[in-house]
């Protein structure tokens, strides 16, 4: 049997009838559809949603990249068990999600883009923001995404909906293959009627099973970790995604093995536990990277090994390292030449520790692992309770989020100076409680990311930690959060420029060129070679960020101090829409380095004795660089 509807009826039901279910727990999988209409979609997919709008409810963004961080921010805090549909128009509606869909490949999550295209008849053709290719009519501005989607098609009948659709879910559903799945759907197309199949439109279940690992390779495992004198735990996403936090605290109780942790694999072993060593690599802890120069076997649960994580391959330093690695993609189990338990991590995780029952590690390696831990809480204390002055540090203003967001607030962050001092600092009390988006690292994804993941938990408190940078480039979601009530707490954390960026800079001899906002006599301000402020006064720039913020709708509280700041933290708890609390740091009072080198090349030749100094440091760390060629 089948029904006579529009492909983009028929899409718009086949969403809302997908259905996910792990360890038994069934619920729908799609929560709604985000978008914005042009003439590409407005009278295709956009009639369809009216028409269905209780079966999928539709909600108006204001920037087609900021729509897919919501959606991607949503599915990262439903653990990939929940996802948004994103449309638009063609051309730029459609291309300004490709940033989008990067941030959701590179991070793993599952967001479902639906590109409108040009006519498939090309009856019209050039229609208005068509690209035209003289040599390839195949060609459209959405192939752009086939690089930064995990699935693409270019719908281009009626009927090639249903196979594509199924592949689609199959991609988005599947924890190794899942990200951007992009269904590009010309115009013409979304609004012509075939016959679709009653059982394409019915209830479909998804299920994820938790996959074992090989008994062999298990059983390898197991003797490597024995044989090991100095075992870790480096906690990836995967950790958190598979939810295998307990069975993290399980594995490390009983065998005595301390943990650290990646940027999205940080809470999965609370803060306060006695082994938890909290982050490392180029942002990592004094404890975790201690404990990482030493391990002779590492064991990666979960984690992409980013150069982050690995402090560009210079963290792991006992020349007989090896690593074992537990990954759902065997892609990720196969780096730094490990031994690959390609597996779901919590199935992995609960398989190991049965395999070592019996086993505990050495108690000099444990009881170095618990004095570290204790050490570095001791370091944290110290940074966020600094009482800067005349502005306070960004680590104070950490300090006091940290202490709203209570048991389970969720801090929301991307890029700037920023996540790298969370990772150090934040003391994580759930798994959920973290989450920065350190996968692209994209300036901009604060503040929509930080309303998906409301959407995924109203219940939370959710604190979006956002620098002014990253404010200026993306800040118009902010109109979408108030229309739709979507109470987030953001933090705007002012330092007039890029300080991350301006602090590297200095750090490879040029001085913070091209960081700071504002000019001097048509020039670029500098930094004194100290490090500790501009070479040259210059006025600030006539901008005020909180103004802004109060101009797109939002409520904004105004702070200048630590105190007012936990005060507007407190006023802004449980307020219906979007709360803005402006405070300004001191761009110089930054948290060091912990041993955490990143792998940023300088130029081999230069006039500047800075420059060449700088050279001669980055040769020096490199020589630490290893390979990881080392079998298991
Ligand atoms: C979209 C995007 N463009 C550029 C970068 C490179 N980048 C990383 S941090 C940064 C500056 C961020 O400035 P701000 O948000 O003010 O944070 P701060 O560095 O001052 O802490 C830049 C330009 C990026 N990560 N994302
Ligand atoms: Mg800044």
């Amino acid at each position: 049997m089948s029904v006579r509807l529009t492909v983009g009826q028929a899409l718009v039901r086949f969403l809302a009838a997908q259905e996910v279910e792990r360890d038994g727990d069934r619920h729908r999988f799609f929560a709604g559809c985000f978008g914005i209409f042009g003439h590409g979609n407005v009278a295709g997919l956009g009639q369809a949603l009216q028409q269905h709008e209780e079966l999928l409810p539709y909600h108006q963004a204001r920037n087609e990249q900021a729509m897919v961080h919501v959606a991607a921010g949503y599915a990262r805090q439903r653990n990939r068990l929940g996802a948004f549909a994103c449309t638009t128009s063609i051309g730029p509606g459609a291309t300004n999600m490709v940033t989008g869909a990067a941030l959701a490949t590179i991070n793993r999550l599952p967001v479902l883009l639906l590109p409108s295209d040009t006519f498939a008849s090309r009856r019209p053709h050039p229609v208005l923001q068509q690209l035209e290719v003289p040599h390839d009519a195949t060609v459209s501005v959405n192939d752009c995404f086939r690089p930064v989607s995990r699935y693409f098609d270019r719908i281009e009948r009626p009927e090639q909906l249903v196979p594509s659709a199924l592949e689609a879910m199959r991609v988005l559903t599947d924890p190794a293959e899942t990200g951007a799945v992009t269904l590009a759907l010309p115009e013409d197309l979304q609004t012509e009627a075939f016959e679709a199949p009653d059982s394409f439109l019915e209830p479909r279940l998804w299920t994820i099973w938790r996959q074992p690992p090989a008994p062999e390779a298990l059983a390898r495992a197991a003797e490597l970790v024995r044989a090991a004198r100095r075992p870790l735990i480096v906690a990836g996403g995967g950790v958190i995604y598979s939810e295998a936090a307990g069975a993290v605290r399980e594995l490390v109780e009983a065998t005595g093995i301390p943990v650290c942790e990646t940027q999205a694999g940080r809470g999965s072993l609370p803060s306060d536990h006695r082994l938890s060593l909290g982050a490392v690599g180029a942002t990592g802890t004094a404890a975790a990277n201690r404990l990482a120069r030493e391990a002779d076997l590492v064991i990666g649960v979960g984690t992409r090994w980013s150069d982050f994580t690995t402090a560009s391959k210079s963290a792991f330093q006992d020349p007989d390292v090896r690593f074992v690695n537990l990954n759902v993609a065997s892609f990720d189990a196969a780096k730094h030449s490990g031994l690959a338990l390609t597996c779901d991590a919590r199935a992995g995780l609960e398989a190991l520790r049965e395999a070592l029952a019996g086993h505990r590690v050495e108690e000099g390696w444990e009881e170095l692992a618990a004095r570290e831990a204790s050490a570095w809480a001791d370091e944290v204390a110290r940074l966020v309770g600094a009482g800067h002055e005349p502005l306070p540090s960004q680590a104070e203003v950490i300090g006091a989020v940290n202490d709203a967001a209570g048991a389970d607030g969720v801090v929301v962050c991307a890029a700037g100076s920023m996540p790298g001092d969370l990772h150090k600092l934040w003391r994580a009390r759930d798994p959920k409680s973290y989450h920065v988006e350190y996968g692209y690292s994209c300036m901009g994804y604060e503040i929509p990311g930080g309303m998906g993941v409301k959407l995924a938990a109203p219940e939370r408190e959710v604190f979006v930690m956002i620098g002014d940078g990253s404010y200026l480039m993306l800040p118009g979601e902010l109109t979408t959060a108030v229309a739709e009530e979507i109470g987030i707490v953001v933090v705007l954390v002012d330092n007039h420029g890029y300080s991350s960026i301006g602090a590297l800079s200095r750090s490879l001899g040029s001085a913070g060129f091209g960081t700071h906002y504002r000019r001097q006599d048509g020039t670029q301000l500098l930094d004194r070679p100290d490090g500790q402020g501009p070479a040259t006064d210059a006025p600030p720039l006539p901008v005020d960020l909180a103004a802004n913020a109060e101009s797109l709708g939002a409520r904004v509280l105004r702070t200048r101090t630590i105190e007012e700041l936990r005060g507007a933290l407190e006023q802004a708890r449980g307020e219906r829409g979007p709360v803005v609390v402006h405070i300004e740091v001191d761009r110089y009072a930054g948290v060091p380095s912990y041993d955490g080198w990143w792998d940023v090349p300088v130029a081999e030749v230069s006039e500047d004795a800075a420059v060449r100094s700088a050279r001669e440091e980055y040769e020096e760390a490199r020589a630490g660089q290893r390979r990881y060629l080392e079998r298991p």
